[in-house]
């Protein structure tokens, strides 16, 4: 199909558009006739619009407009131009004074739509308060990425729940825990956890206070916004969104919360304080986390913490409006996290799915679970003895959807440790798979790539 646009018609005034059986006529500003076969769209704005029809009737010479009104004149030179211009989208220019001009519209340029969208500040939510009813086209996922292979609800898959009560008093509990968290993280890389001893009144603190990190005045968070990794609060839309093929329809807030977390007052005012409270009760999970993994493996209770895995602590928020057409974007694309293990609240929206078999399982919202995953780091020093699995958020009509994302990984912060597949894991059958790295390598290589779909971990592999 072809699009072609008449602009700066002055309103009021009567345009037709001619060819032999094939006319349409407008009054620039509304609709008046149209009788043209192939039209597939018409969308009329105050002086532009907008016809669509198969390139074989604009190459038709015998096509042009006119105003009824004034004397603009015939577009009877368009058809040479447009043959050299074969598939181009064609804009014509009908100038106020009279002049025509023909020119072709520019390729799609996303760099300059990415730029000024990201040079406003106010990233996705900035979109929605001004009241957007289109998804703009750098958010609109490639077809073949965004396939739904999803049965919502309705898979035969069940993401596994572990209960957590009574694992430190009791020895017998414990090793069934440990076995359900080994199932889990070998064949899902996803688990819910409930009875994990954070209160529900941190959990709902904290996504209380995120909403209002996002929803308060614009001109306040713009303070945060940034594209510069290394400050200690990165507030920003897609942290890919100059890489990525397609942006994802949110907006997010970094902060590395230990091993050198913020001063209070470096934290925005809405949520630092909780940040603080929340990182601390989520080391002490993690750390217990860690431990089951560790007897999960084989290994002593402590060899993952004595490899720093929970050394450092990444806090992601975010905020996904509602949007107003799911169907073309996407919340999060389909990616693995870079880190040792992710601890995820999210409310009660729901959007979070798992590949698993080849189908994207949905993650339901549970009140007081926390979704746990393994990441890319574990799997690679695990030797794939536990897996770091893709998943996504879809975009949704209802909304804002809020989750708190917290990574246990060093981040930016310096870390020299070379991480590779440990060693008591490994045998002549069983020889290491990945080759050593470094956090830091890892981290830049898995940003550099961005959500891209494919997975970092191939990079390191033997
Ligand atoms: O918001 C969610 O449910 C998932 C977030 C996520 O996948 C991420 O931060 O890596």
């Amino acid at each position: 199909m072809f699009v072609s646009k008449l602009s700066a018609a002055k309103r009021g005034h009567r345009l037709v558009l001619m060819k032999k059986d094939l006319w349409l006529m407008c009054t620039a500003g509304s609709f008046m006739n149209s009788q043209i076969s192939h039209t597939v769209s018409l969308d009329f704005s105050l002086v532009t619009f907008t016809f669509c029809c198969h390139p074989k009737t604009l190459l038709s010479p015998s096509i042009y407009f006119n105003c009824l009104d004034c004397q603009l004149p015939r577009l009877q030179d368009c058809v040479e131009q447009r043959g050299n211009l074969t598939k181009q989208e064609k804009k014509m220019v009908v100038a106020n004074t009279g002049e025509v001009q023909t020119t072709s519209k520019p390729e799609y340029d996303r760099a300059s739509e990415v730029k000024a969208f990201d040079d406003t500040k106010a990233g996705v939510k900035g979109l929605v308060d001004d009241g957007v009813t289109e998804v703009p086209r750098m958010f609109h996922q490639p077809r073949d990425k965004f396939e739904k292979t999803s049965v919502p609800g309705g898979t035969q898959f069940t993401i596994p729940v572990v209960d957590l009560e009574g694992v430190k008093e009791n020895p017998i509990t414990r090793k069934e825990i440990v076995c359900e968290v080994r199932n889990a993280s070998k064949q899902w890389g996803f688990f819910q956890v409930i009875n994990h001893g954070i209160p529900m009144s941190v959990l709902e603190e904290m996504k209380d206070r995120v909403r209002r990190f996002f929803e308060q005045d614009a001109e306040v968070k713009k303070q945060y916004y940034t594209r510069d990794n290394m400050k200690k609060v990165v507030y920003n839309c897609n942290f890919d969104l100059h890489t990525a093929p397609a942006a994802n329809w949110r907006d997010s807030i970094f902060c590395s919360m230990a091993p050198n977390p913020p001063k209070l007052e470096e934290l925005p005012e809405p949520c630092g304080d909780i940040m603080v409270e929340y990182s601390s009760q989520l080391m002490s999970l993690g750390c217990l986390l860690f431990e089951l993994l560790s007897e999960a493996l084989g290994l002593n209770p402590d060899h993952l913490l004595k490899l720093d895995c929970a050394k450092g602590l990444g806090l992601l928020c975010h905020y996904y409006p509602a949007c107003p057409q799911p169907e073309l974007t996407l919340g999060a694309s389909k990616h693995a996290d870079s880190d040792f293990l992710t601890v995820l609240l999210q409310d009660h929206i729901g959007g979070l799915q798992v590949l698993h078999e080849n189908q994207w399982v949905d993650v339901p919202p549970t009140p007081g679970a926390l979704v746990v995953n393994i990441g890319d780091l574990l799997q690679l020093i695990s030797n794939d003895n536990l897996i770091s699995v893709e998943h996504r958020v879809l975009a949704n009509c209802i909304g804002p959807r809020i989750s708190v994302a917290c990574f246990f990984i060093t981040a930016f912060q310096p870390n020299p440790i070379l991480y590779g597949p440990i060693k008591e894991l490994l045998s002549e059958e069983n020889p290491a798979k990945y080759r050593e790295t470094t956090v830091i390598e890892y981290l830049i290589h898995f940003n550099e790539k961005g959500l891209d779909g494919t997975s970092a971990l191939q990079h390191f592999r033997l």
